[in-house]
């Protein structure tokens, strides 16, 4: 996401820093190098005109701090003027909490519409709330059918009537969700290929009828400054409440989110990283324009890791690392856990400078699973007591994975030193603690 415009503002703030003295004269040519990034990662022309304009004035208006380099003060300012740009707060999603909560999702074919449906279903169930997705996109039938499917692989239940249209279809799902205490309703309406007169016309019918709490404008990252477009056409015509932003995950240069707001005056509330049902994430302004910038992700790494590591279990496994108990079965389940949080080079890319020095190292998620046969080849025994795995255990385990002897060997060894090392964290800890029981 944004990769290439990170590195272009990379290099122009590596051109102002370093720089004694700022002056009028090096802020603009370092600003020309920003401004330049910005169009070459399609951000909307008068959007990039006005930002640089306002970095400027507050560039030339700020007192030189003597004791930090210039070029970081202006990073501070174009980082502040990015998350304004980008809507300043966090805009959050209508709450939860009538029965049912209405939220309408609309926009252009092969936006994302159907995909965030079945994510925003997925993420009520996290909740702990119980959604409702209504196919009302009648239009194309294999439409239907792929909500369907993705509400089956999330358990929930789907709406929908044949031969009804879509206003109808979406009030009787409303009746059926008040009936079978739903939540959260969620409506798929149908795209069109452009934005036209029967489409607001459908949509606004089914506002009508259902009065949603948040009408979600999907655009497709992908598709740039027609993205933006979309969304000043789509948001003049109808009360949109919210945008999600979808494919941000692709090579999308990624000017389309920054523009969004700017020209829709809409709060950007979604970002949909992936095709996968989990890969949804709120938009945060702040930590956005710090990816952008480069400066990572932390917040939302360790939230990320937070939602998804059970806490006791945590707690537990560093007790056991701590008396150097840690057997193949803790390991096991550490990997389950990692697997468990997403790809690695994505999370990796969320770490500030990780991004940088992983760029063109591809994290070896095979050599994990590799791992992971091996050990789901031993027994429980052997898990547990490693030192008994001999010669033919190692040949067994070997065949048993599909793996050879020196993949085995490699893993045991690993192990061994693994273990060392944490036995060795121990025994410093008891001598600091019995030095500090001695001193205190
Ligand atoms: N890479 C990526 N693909 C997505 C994302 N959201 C949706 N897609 C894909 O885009 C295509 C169109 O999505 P769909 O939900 O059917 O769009 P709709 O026509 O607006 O309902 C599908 O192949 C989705 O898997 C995303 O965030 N990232
Ligand atoms: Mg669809």
């Amino acid at each position: 996401m944004f990769q290439q415009l990170t590195d272009k503002l990379d290099s122009a703030f590596k051109a102002l820093c370093g720089r004694g003295k700022l002056t009028e004269k090096n802020i603009k040519d370092g600003l020309r190098e920003v401004r330049t990034a910005l169009l070459e990662a399609d951000v909307n022309y008068k959007v990039a005109r006005d930002f640089i304009k306002s970095v400027q004035t507050k560039a030339v208006g700020t007192e030189v701090l003597q004791s930090i380099d210039p070029g970081q003060q202006i990073v501070k300012i174009v980082n502040d003027e990015l998350i304004a740009l980008l809507g300043g707060e966090t805009a959050e999603l209508a709450p939860i909490q009538k029965h049912p909560t209405v939220y309408m999702v609309c926009g252009l074919q092969g936006a994302g519409k159907t995909t965030l449906v079945g994510k925003l279903a997925l993420q009520a169930k996290r909740q702990k709330k119980k959604p409702l997705v209504v196919a009302a996109d009648i239009y194309r039938p294999a439409a239907i059918k792929q909500l369907e499917v993705l509400a089956k692989q999330i358990d929930v239940p789907s709406f929908t009537i044949a031969g009804a249209k879509p206003p109808e279809i979406c009030a009787e799902a409303f009746k059926w969700a008040e009936k079978n205490f739903i939540d959260l309703v969620i409506f798929d309406t149908a795209g069109r290929l452009h934005v036209d007169d029967d489409l607001m016309a459908e949509l606004e019918a089914i506002a009508e009828r259902v009065t949603p709490d948040e009408t979600l404008l999907v655009v497709d990252a992908m598709t740039g400054q027609d993205a933006v477009n979309v969304a000043g056409q789509f948001s003049s015509r109808i009360a949109i409440s919210g945008v999600a932003v979808t494919k941000l995950d692709g090579d999308a240069r990624g000017g389309a989110a920054l523009s969004i707001r700017q020209v829709t005056g809409v709060p950007i509330k979604l970002a949909s990283v992936g095709e996968k049902l989990p890969d949804l994430e709120p938009f945060h302004p702040s930590r956005m324009a710090s990816r952008i910038l480069g400066m990572g992700d932390v917040v939302s790494l360790v939230e990320k890791a937070q939602e998804t590591i059970d806490a006791d279990e945590a707690v537990a496994m560093q007790q056991k690392l701590l008396k150097a108990q840690f057997d193949f079965e803790d390991f096991l389940k550490q990997m389950e856990q990692v697997k468990k949080l997403g790809p690695l080079d994505k999370i990796l890319g969320m770490i500030p400078g990780a991004g940088k020095a992983l760029k063109g190292v591809e994290v070896d998620e095979r050599e994990m699973e590799r791992t992971v046969a091996i050990i789901k080849s031993m027994t429980p025994h052997e898990r547990r007591n490693p030192r008994v795995i001999d010669g033919s255990r190692k040949r067994r385990i070997a065949a048993g994975s599909g793996n050879t002897m020196q993949d085995v060997n490699a893993l045991l060894k690993q192990f061994q030193q693994m273990q060392k090392m944490f036995s060795q964290m121990n025994n410093n800890r008891k001598r600091f603690a019995s030095v500090a029981r001695r001193m205190g």
